[in-house]
């Protein structure tokens, strides 16, 4: 079926930004067609129906390309606490943090997972966003590794959603491994990748490069079996120090370097030499009290480009949001609206390898946008806790319309 959807302003998110004030998408089935200004539109592409979006902007569908949103439980009394003064990695070095959700995630269902997880999904869904990262990683053993990859999958497939899973197993040192942390990366390695992979269960390998977590040389040996399967890696990177691990990934070719609120002027210099994707997690960044920001100026120097992701994880990012992301990308880290927007779109989709299916509107990509409720494009990131996405359209069909 063919669809026109006229009547709107559009931001195409293409890598010339380029605006529509009097625009126009056709779509075909579930891809589109043709963009641009009404004007111009070819007339040979009789519509089937015609939609009317009174003047709202329209934008790609969202992608949030860094999520922890697969878990069970909650850790609101390490929230308590860290507000009256421990830090995140206290927390972590007494056993709590990541293995307190560690406990709780081994112990649920695949299908008590799907349940819970599904709240979290469906607040990113209503804030136009239609391609989502999962990671694993509260496992820590295959078994629940792999159970938390097919709750990512299954909720593909229950929603009208494109997920893309991240592998990280690699996340935190799990209580079998105690003082072993070469073995467990070399067990990962070899043997649970290889399964996990052969099941089609990871789109991408991560990790945690951190004092705390894992070392630059146990991600290189990861990532070296990573790419030895074909598939692409990324990193959680200088988040709370820095420990070389965008040197790391970046000889690797990673798709992303995510956190990177130590990076300096060299690891700028390496993501730009490797197209690497810099994902900023604000969300972080503010519910951990931290100061030290990242060095966005000298990635905007070196060109690198800069995504922005929710980071849902019930640690260091309790929420569903990619808006109040935007939001404190602006006023936390300084980003302007145009940067958010690519942020959430072209960017964000080059992180997950998917800059060639979505993350902008050309013709050929998939039908799938967002309708927003908004004077102007500056919008973006200006409102905290208010959601103005009016309709979602995925794959050419309204799977969502709100009143704004
Ligand atoms: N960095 C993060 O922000 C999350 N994981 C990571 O490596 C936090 C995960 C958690 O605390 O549960
Ligand atoms: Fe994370």
């Amino acid at each position: 079926m063919v669809t026109l959807w006229r009547n709107t302003r559009i931001a195409t998110c293409d890598p010339q930004a380029r605006v529509f004030e009097r625009g126009a998408v056709l779509t075909d089935g579930d891809r589109i067609a043709w963009v641009g200004d009404e004007r111009d539109m070819p007339a040979v592409r009789r519509p089937d129906r015609t939609i009317e979006l009174a003047g709202r902007w329209l934008t790609p569908g969202l992608v949030d390309c860094h999520t922890h949103l697969v878990f069970a439980g909650q850790r609101a009394a390490e929230f308590a606490r860290r507000t009256s003064g421990s830090s995140y990695a206290e927390i972590a070095r007494e056993g709590g943090g990541i293995l307190s959700t560690v406990r709780a995630t081994r112990a649920a269902s695949e299908d008590a997972l799907v349940e819970l997880s599904e709240p979290r999904l469906l607040s990113l869904l209503h804030e136009g966003v239609t391609t989502v990262e999962i990671k694993s990683g509260y496992g820590l053993e295959l078994d629940t590794e792999a159970r938390m990859l097919r709750v990512a999958r299954r909720l593909a497939a229950q929603h009208r959603v494109t997920v893309s899973t991240s592998c990280l197993a690699a996340h935190a040192l799990p209580p079998e491994f105690a003082g072993r942390a070469d073995d467990y990366i070399d067990t990962i390695a070899s043997e649970w990748l290889p399964r996990l992979a052969a099941a089609a269960l990871v789109d991408t390998v991560d990790a945690y490069c951190e004092d705390i977590a894992f070392s630059a040389a146990q991600c290189d040996r990861l990532f070296t079996a990573a790419r030895a399967l074909g598939l692409p890696v990324r990193l959680h990177a200088e988040q709370l120090s820095n420990v070389g691990g965008t040197q790391v990934a970046t000889r690797h070719g990673a798709l992303s370097c995510d956190h990177l609120e130590y990076a300096n002027e060299a690891d700028a210099a390496a993501l730009a030499r490797a197209g690497t994707v810099a994902v900023m997690l604000p969300i972080a960044f503010y519910a951990l009290a931290e100061k030290h920001i990242p060095p966005i100026d000298s990635l905007r120097r070196h060109g690198v480009p800069l995504a922005i992701g929710s980071d849902c994880n019930p640690g260091s990012a309790p929420g569903a949001s990619l808006l109040l992301a935007m939001n404190m990308a602006r006023r936390l880290f300084g980003l302007a609206g145009t940067e958010v927007l690519a942020g959430v779109t072209r960017h964000a989709a080059r992180a997950l390898g998917l800059q060639h299916e979505r993350g902008s509107l050309a013709p050929g990509l998939a039908a799938d946008f967002a309708v927003w409720s908004m004077e102007t494009l500056d919008e973006f990131g200006y409102w905290a806790g208010f959601n103005p996405c009016s309709m979602v359209v995925r794959a050419g069909r309204i799977v969502l319309e709100r009143p704004v």
